[in-house]
């Protein structure tokens, strides 16, 4: 396991592990030389890494670029010396946005539109793995995720920053009105969903990973507060995200035909709950970060 442990990055998360079974190195993946004696050692390399959080992406761009670019380039031209199975993580956002009312979804097939620096970044680096594949017969696969949720996110995160403020006794802030629609899918299964197409998808594909989850952002802050026992309209509309995408939503039938994926945790409702109570549970886990996270935001007017 190789991770820098950026401000996103917590070596807690891996306590309860069993420690026969990783292997922690801290470092970068757009650091060619520790990248390539790390590959010389892998049956497969599954390439999470990434700046991943859109408003940071707005804010100063360019370690995006370093390390969803540069990094995943670096990862692929080692894999490539040293004929490894690489699957590569990562988004629905590099198709852009559907309208809210469109009954469209994204499927493998639609053209990419990213829209912001990280969702650009993420389409370059999409494009990068399907060039070497072609051009060098690279062994990959890609998936392409909606909006996780569940334990161990960062506080940064829209659920769990809304979670940790309502422990804290300040109300959800909601971007603009609040109709944005995000497509929900419970960490596990996006794990389960990877380690099927690692296992089983066919070399040069893409496959698309969902869980029928559509939500708008304002259902889900009143869910998390009547969860909570707070007054349903107890949250707050502040500035809008710059370049904000209206509406994500996956067609998955490709996995699930496929591949028999199919996703475990199918009551959002549920799996909010027992998010809540891990964020309830684990503060020792995400207390360190809230103070610096809330600084970020409050700049911005959010
Ligand atoms: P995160 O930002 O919470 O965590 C990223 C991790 O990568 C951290 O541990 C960080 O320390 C590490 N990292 C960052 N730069 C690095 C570098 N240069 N070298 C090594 N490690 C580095 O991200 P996340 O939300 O867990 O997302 C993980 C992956 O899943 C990303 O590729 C993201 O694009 C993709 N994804 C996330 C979601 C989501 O809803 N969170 C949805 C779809 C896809
Ligand atoms: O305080 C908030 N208020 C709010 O209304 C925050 C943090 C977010 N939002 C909105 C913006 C989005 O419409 O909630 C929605 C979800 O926001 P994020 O958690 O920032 O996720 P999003 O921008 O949709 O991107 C996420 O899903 C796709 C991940 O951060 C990406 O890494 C992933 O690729």
């Amino acid at each position: 396991m190789l991770d820098k442990l950026t401000y996103a990055g917590n070596l807690a998360s891996l306590e309860g592990l069993a420690g026969d079974r990783f292997r922690f190195v801290r470092g970068d993946v757009a650091d060619a030389t520790l990248v390539d004696s790390l590959v010389a050692g892998a049956d497969a390399v599954v390439h999470y890494a990434a700046e991943s959080h859109n408003d940071n992406s707005l804010r100063d761009p360019r370690p995006f670029l370093e390390t969803n670019i540069v990094g995943t380039y670096t990862l692929i031209e080692a894999v490539r010396r040293h004929g490894t199975r690489f699957h590569h993580i990562s988004t629905d956002e590099v198709y852009g946005d559907l309208a809210l009312e469109d009954p469209a979804r994204f499927t493998e097939s639609t053209p990419y539109n990213p829209s912001s620096p990280y969702s650009a970044t993420k389409a370059g680096s999409d494009l990068l793995v399907r060039a070497w594949v072609r051009s060098f017969g690279l062994e990959a696969t890609i998936s392409n995720c909606s909006n996780n949720y569940g334990p161990y996110q960062h506080v940064e995160k829209f659920i769990p920053r809304q979670i940790t403020n309502v422990i804290d006794g300040v109300r959800p802030k909601l971007y603009g009105k609040g109709e944005n629609v995000r497509d929900w899918i419970h960490a596990n299964d996006h794990s389960s969903a990877v380690l099927t197409i690692l296992e089983n998808g066919a070399i040069g594909e893409t496959y698309l990973i969902g869980a029928d989850g559509e939500k708008n952002n304002k259902d889900v802050v009143e869910l998390i507060l009547k969860e909570m026992g707070q007054a349903p309209d107890a949250y707050d509309l502040v500035v809008d995200r710059a370049g904000h995408d209206l509406r994500y939503a996956i067609d998955s039938t490709k996995l699930r035909t496929e591949l028999g994926w199919s996703p475990q945790y199918g009551d959002f409702e549920t799996g909010l709950a027992a998010t809540i109570q891990w964020y309830r549970d684990n503060e020792n886990w995400w207390r360190p970060q809230k103070a610096a996270t809330e600084a970020k935001y409050k700049v911005q007017g959010q």
